[in-house]
């Protein structure tokens, strides 16, 4: 049972990449449809990450998404709602700041559910870290209008955080194809995971856009020979 539990937090992450933010305020068509096209061009993870919707059409949504990424073996997170992620069978909740505490997200997950946690500071990191969070969010790194950050934290946290944390990392916020190089570059030969919300669900072609993200990914991978 253990042994279960431990593969199925891992498998979620495992060579995790690219991490997709599916929110419907950023998209001009139903997340349900871009979904497809995020899988097609290489999302490794998908969130749900609903700001404007009711409790009842999130986890139609959700419950939708977790059928649809399974089906693709994609990773799939709810954010800030462990309840919901627990009745949809999600892979697991994002946390932020504000939201539950991880000792009671956890007390609403099943065993094999991953916790993520955001952070903004190596304070945070190695909070997040102490209290077992299964990956953390490290942003945002460049500005970005998506969560009205006008300023960003830059590269340089990114490596503070790996110093801080053997968790993998999810580093967000303004991440664009071009700034890939930059980002990766911050902490080589760790995990980083690219999150990105706007620069693919705001894309004219959300299949190339995705694509684009995930060539641009293991073009520098492939030159780091990792
Ligand atoms: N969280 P985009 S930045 C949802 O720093 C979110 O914790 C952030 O969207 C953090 O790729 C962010 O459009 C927005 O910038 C990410």
């Amino acid at each position: 049972m253990a042994q279960n539990q431990d593969s199925s937090r891992e498998n979620v992450l495992r060579s995790a990449r690219l991490y997709v933010l599916l929110t419907q305020a950023h998209c001009r068509i139903r997340i349900l449809d871009a979904v497809h096209q995020v899988i097609r061009g290489g999302a490794d993870v998908v969130q749900l990450r609903e700001t404007e919707a009711g409790d009842r059409e999130i986890l139609r949504h959700a419950r939708e998404l977790r059928r649809i990424t399974a089906n693709a073996g994609v990773g799939f997170i709810v954010n800030d709602r462990p309840d919901i992620a627990r009745l949809a069978r999600a892979d697991g909740v994002h946390l932020g700041q504000k939201d539950l505490p991880p000792a009671a997200a956890r007390k609403l997950l099943a065993e094999s559910q991953i916790l993520g946690i955001s952070t903004h500071s190596v304070e945070q990191v190695r909070r997040a870290s102490e209290e077992g969070a299964e990956y953390i969010s490290v942003g945002p790194i460049f500005p970005t209008p998506t969560k009205g950050y006008e300023q960003g934290v830059g590269v340089e946290y990114i490596r503070a955080a790996s110093e801080a944390t053997d968790a993998p990392l999810v580093a967000i916020g303004g991440i664009t194809v071009d700034r890939i190089q930059q980002v990766l570059s911050a902490a080589p030969g760790r995990q980083v995971i690219i999150a990105v919300c706007s620069a693919i669900l705001g894309a004219e072609d959300i299949e190339a856009a995705t694509a684009s993200f995930k060539d641009a990914i293991q073009r520098h991978l492939f030159l780091l020979g990792a």
